[in-house]
């Protein structure tokens, strides 16, 4: 169990699409130990194995609220079944794109079919928070940020703001 580096965009990684999982092994439960580790120590919600360098199509999640009630959850090749026509808008952030936000609008419930921490099949009715963020995680492994839905005006000021903080970091 051991805390990884998250990569930050602009990184041509993040932008690669990641390879379906043949076989959920004692390798992927390590990366999901690691990705949980990961996850909690950067105060995330969720993450995808693309944001730890590693393009395996797996997510962790954990939306619960109260730190002392960990309840994370495991996705492993996961696809959309059924998306609801209805949108829901959320304030999304990334840890991929630290300390930016924007409202990104997604199907307010979705389905979602994918194998669990110990490679069983299971289907989640989701809606809420949890929709946006498989939905949010989804794209990761697709090579696309919440960022991408922004007009070009918008996506290049928050671009600008990661080069200057990027910059700033590496002075200090
Ligand atoms: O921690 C996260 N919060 C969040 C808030 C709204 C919508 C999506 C997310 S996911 C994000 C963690 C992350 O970058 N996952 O890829
Ligand atoms: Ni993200």
């Amino acid at each position: 169990m051991s805390v990884r580096p998250i990569l930050t965009e602009p990184n041509k990684i993040l932008r690669q699409v990641s390879r379906t999982v043949e076989k959920v092994t004692l390798d992927e439960k390590k990366l999901m130990d690691d990705m949980l580790d990961t996850m909690y120590a950067a105060n995330g919600i969720g993450l995808a194995a693309i944001q730890i360098g590693v393009p395996k199509r797996i997510i962790v999640m954990d939306i619960s609220k109260d730190p002392n009630k960990k309840d994370p959850r495991y996705f492993v090749n996961p696809i959309i079944k059924n998306k609801d026509s209805k949108k829901a808008t959320y304030e999304e952030g990334c840890l991929s794109v630290p300390n930016q936000f924007a409202e990104i609008d997604r199907p307010s419930k979705c389905d979602v079919e994918y194998l669990d921490y110990n490679g069983n099949k299971q289907l989640l009715k989701a809606d809420g928070l949890l929709a946006t963020c498989i939905q949010h995680e989804m794209d990761h492994l697709e090579g696309i940020l919440f960022i991408d839905y922004l007009s070009k005006l918008k996506k290049s000021m928050i671009l600008k703001k990661l080069s200057k903080s990027k910059s700033n970091t590496a002075v200090l």
